[in-house]
């Protein structure tokens, strides 16, 4: 008799050939041959208390390792429970496999239980979604799914597999096995020549150049191209997204508060991947007389939404890169010639600093959430990755947070998904044992996904957790006192006083309460001393709000 192999084991070969080498899910019936499958393989299992949880840590896990993610949840709940994992990975070019249950395809369309139409639920936020149709071809549409994730930008895809498909056993020579680097290409585009060189023109003449380096660059990994870009050609570069750390706070090149003022009064705006979306206003705040050029890995965004002077779709590292190469030569003293310029950001810049700097040093209680975040920022070392997981808290630390090293910045993206948080902590952790992993929440934040700190205990991934507490929805309160009025404004928007230290402490982990700002760093020390998941619940002013916050500017 020839050797058989069952569809979970196929599945666990085809992820072994991708290199992933952690699955992250919650158990059901339709899915334990997927188990199996990995225990032979030597593929980890991280269940988790939330499919939720399980999906955002696949996308976690692919930005940290630049693979792949894959969860694994049950049909019906399942699978629904895990679509807003899916739906930020979507809008944040995230490439992660989903793998849902399904019902037997003997009893399709009879009602078999948790039996959902889950390939149309997906396919408007995946790359790619598809019911696998027999065992033989289960590894090979594993190995399809991965390779559509990497189709432009990259993305998501979903594959469910019916119970008695998974199940069942096929003749090992039946099935195919697509092997590890034999069944996709790099997808990696060097752009257009004549645009690179047009670039390169355009660089040699500006007088006031700047460069967005958006989450794109770290996608493509082409943090040492921008850097050599930024300081060959004397750029000063501001970073968003995934693409903030490419530069370390205190670099020459590196700004960040005076990006209005050098967007408005620049010749030349380099965009590189980040869409004109409600983060860059549309590219309305682009001043209209500058020459833009936008970098993308999707022709779609691309001139979306906002007319350009130069689009070049492709990989950014490869791009900038030639561009540079090209530029050198042509560009006479670029550092003499843009001095001037750049001086004029970095007043700018110290200006807004020194303005805020008395509420990042202030001692009011309770906490100004300006201290909290400044406290923070003096806490991070180059080697901890950074987490924002919340509204109006998160919004603070986005001006005051700099991660020091590329890749160590996770924000959910553009969808703004609250409960990222601890499933990012956990794949990054996870991914990277060798690093400090701090994320802080919003209380409204924590509560959607927190009981999974149970499974950063159980799984031994220490983390620094602190929560901004303000016993509110802030970010959205402030919004309802301002169109309501304030007697109206705590409709569906308050929460408990609660002592999420103690949480931490019933849940195994290490908790602090701290309500004295003096006291935010040394409790942030215990933390990391601890070697323990944990919270330190930090007591903030409810009645302050980010500036971001107060402008609105998510909804503009
Ligand atoms: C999953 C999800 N639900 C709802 C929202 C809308 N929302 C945006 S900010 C916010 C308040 C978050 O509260 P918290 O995490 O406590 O942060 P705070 O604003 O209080 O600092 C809400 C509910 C969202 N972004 N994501
Ligand atoms: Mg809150």
């Amino acid at each position: 008799m020839s050797e058989t192999i069952s569809g979970g084991h196929l599945v666990a070969k085809a992820l072994k050939a991708e290199g992933v080498d952690v699955i992250y899910t919650l158990c059901g019936g339709h899915i334990i041959d997927i188990y199996d499958g990995c225990v032979d393989e030597g593929i980890e299992v991280i269940d988790v208390r939330h499919e939720q949880v399980a999906a955002h840590a696949a996308d976690g896990y692919a930005r940290i390792t630049g693979k792949p993610g894959c969860a694994v949840v049950t049909a019906g709940p399942g699978t629904t429970d895990a679509v807003t994992g899916v739906a930020n990975a979507f809008r944040a070019e995230s490439p992660m496999l989903l793998i849902g249950g399904q019902g037997a395809l003997s009893q399709h369309k009879m009602g078999s239980l948790q039996d959902l139409p889950h390939v149309d639920m997906m396919t408007p936020i995946t790359k790619f979604a598809a019911t696998v149709p027999s065992t033989e071809r289960v590894a090979d549409i594993v190995s399809m799914a991965f390779r559509e994730c990497y189709h432009g930008a990259p993305g998501p895809s979903f594959l469910e597999i019916p119970r008695d498909v998974l199940d069942a056993k096929v003749p090992l020579d039946k099935a195919r096995i697509p092997k590890a680097g034999q069944y996709r290409a790099s997808t990696r585009q060097q752009g257009d020549p004549e645009a690179v060189e047009r670039l390169a023109d355009l660089l040699a003449h500006a007088e006031k150049p700047c460069i967005l380096l958006g989450s794109q660059v770290w996608t493509c990994r082409a943090t040492d191209a921008a850097i050599d870009f930024v300081r060959a050609l004397n750029v000063p570069a501001y970073m968003n997204g995934s693409g903030r750390g490419t530069l370390p706070p205190g670099d020459p090149h590196h700004f960040q508060l005076s990006r209005r003022y050098a967007f408005t009064n620049a010749d030349l705006i380099i965009i590189v991947g980040t869409p004109f979306d409600f983060r860059m206003g549309y590219g309305k705040r682009l001043s209209p007389t500058a020459t833009v050029v936008q970098i993308d890995l999707d022709y779609r965004t691309v001139g979306k939404n906002r007319d350009i002077d130069l689009g070049i779709v492709g990989d950014a590292g490869l791009i900038l890169a030639a561009a540079a190469q090209a530029a050198s030569g042509r560009i006479e003293n670029a550092g003499a010639r843009r001095k001037e310029w750049m001086d004029e950001l970095r007043a700018v810049e110290t200006q807004a600093y020194e303005k805020r700097l008395p509420r990042q040093l202030s001692d009011a209680r309770p906490i100004d959430p300006y201290r909290l975040v400044h406290e923070i920022n003096e806490f991070l070392t180059e080697d901890t990755i950074y987490i924002g997981d919340g509204g109006d808290i998160v919004t603070f630390s986005g001006q005051v947070v700099q991660p020091k090293s590329p890749g160590h910045w996770m924000d959910p993206g553009p969808l703004g998904t609250l409960g990222v948080g601890m499933a990012f902590a956990m794949a990054a952790k996870q991914a990277r044992r060798d690093k400090e992993v701090l994320c802080l929440f919003g209380d409204g934040a924590f509560s959607l996904t927190g009981w999974d700190f149970e499974t950063m205990v159980r799984f031994d991934l220490p983390f620094i957790g602190v929560i901004g507490n303000n016993s509110s929805m802030n970010q959205i309160r402030y919004g309802q006192a301002a169109k309501y009025g304030e007697d109206r404004a705590r409709v569906g928007n308050t929460l408990g006083d609660i002592r999420y230290g103690d949480f931490a402490k019933l849940l195994g982990g290490y908790g602090e309460e701290v309500r004295d700002p003096a006291e935010i760093r040394p409790a942030l020390e215990r933390a990391r001393e601890s070697g323990k998941p944990s919270l330190i619940n930090v007591w903030v002013d409810p009645e302050v709000y980010a500036p971001g916050t107060m402008n609105q500017t998510m909804y503009k």
